[in-house]
């Protein structure tokens, strides 16, 4: 698989995207994608929120960033599928695709509250420093959860920010002031704005006594160290249920160490060493030709029964044609 199959797959065409959208892209560094989820969904996203809040409490965000004043949540991959949407809608990964010049991966994805009278960020890039105008690294897109309105803390952005070639510290004098150019990103709930995340943008002063919620699926070139290493993070049970082409855009296709350390008992701490040392062992990985059939090519059989076949039912014959070269397992 490569990104072109992979955004085939996830029903990304060549007009799925119109040329007017992909100009204001271009022009304004960000595009409203209106009526991206249902009236369902987003009863369901903001249940799910409030139950991993609850469950989380002081750890809530923590796997990525913590913020004063806001309600955040990370990791949203692995909890729950959902959020799967998030990282596999065409129109959204048209767009990201776009901005990227194709190669891109998810990068992080997690959820922002600006809490009620607090929410203000200063003027930022999702980048350390300026590009040269056309090079992008990075793509962001929030998912409103709730109306943006003028008050409520709306995301603010400067249209164009993204040619500029600085960064808002060199610009402005205070990045938290209001910039002249400006504008709030007013739109219902249920629709995503994609923007290209070089755009100087921020969250706003939530002024109303409700919690304003969005969802930021955020991505970057594959070429890129992703916000949240989703090798690291991905669950057995979320890499099992995805699609070839979803485990592309989280760049796990072909990683599995923490699939056989669930699947082989071995338990957090032991696949965690072994994450960390890379070395494989107590299992290695030899790989055999596509064509192989996954029985034919493991020499010798895992020793256990039980874990050949939870193994081949969770990894490689649910998607045989997938596995990276038939990659298997075997003992050494
Ligand atoms: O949630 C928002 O309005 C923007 C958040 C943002 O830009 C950030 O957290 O970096």
């Amino acid at each position: 698989m490569n990104i072109t199959t992979a955004l085939e797959a996830l029903g990304v065409r060549d007009d799925t995207l119109t040329q007017a959208e992909r100009d204001t892209l271009n022009r304004d560094g960000f595009l409203p994608l209106p009526g991206i989820l249902t009236t369902q969904q987003i009863e369901a996203f903001r249940t799910r929120l409030d139950e991993l809040l609850a469950a989380e409490g002081d750890d809530a965000g923590k796997e990525v960033h913590q913020e004063a004043g806001t309600d955040r949540l990370s990791d949203l991959v692995n909890k729950g599928e959902i959020f799967e949407v998030c990282f596999t809608h065409p129109r959204v990964l048209a767009a990201i695709a776009h901005v990227l010049g194709g190669e891109c991966k998810l990068s992080s994805l997690n959820a922002r509250s600006a809490l009620p009278r607090q929410g203000l960020q200063a003027l930022h890039a999702d980048w350390s420093g300026p590009v040269q105008p056309g090079n992008f690294f990075v793509c962001n897109s929030i998912w409103l959860l709730d109306d943006f309105t003028e008050t409520n803390g709306a995301t603010r952005i400067v249209p164009g920010s993204h040619q500029s070639g600085q960064s808002p510290t060199d610009a402005m004098r205070d990045p938290r002031a209001a910039h002249p150019e400006e504008i709030k990103l007013l739109a219902l709930a249920g629709t995503v704005v994609i923007f290209n995340a070089h755009t100087w943008h921020g969250g706003t002063l939530n002024a109303t006594s409700q919690p304003r919620r969005a969802l930021h699926s955020y991505f970057c070139r594959r070429d890129q160290p992703q916000q949240l290493d989703q090798r690291t993070y991905i669950r057995p049970d979320t890499w099992a249920r995805l699609s070839p082409a979803a485990r592309y855009i989280l760049d796990v296709s072909i990683y599995i160490v923490r699939i056989i350390g669930a699947v082989a008992g071995l338990g957090e701490a032991r696949s965690a060493a072994i994450r960390r040392r890379r070395t494989m062992r107590p299992y290695t990985w030899c790989s055999a030709s596509r064509t192989q059939r996954p029985a034919a090519a493991v020499s010798p059989l895992p020793p256990f029964e039980w874990f050949r076949k939870v193994w081949y039912s969770t990894a490689l014959s649910t998607h045989p044609g997938e596995y990276p070269a038939a990659c298997v397992v075997r003992r050494v």
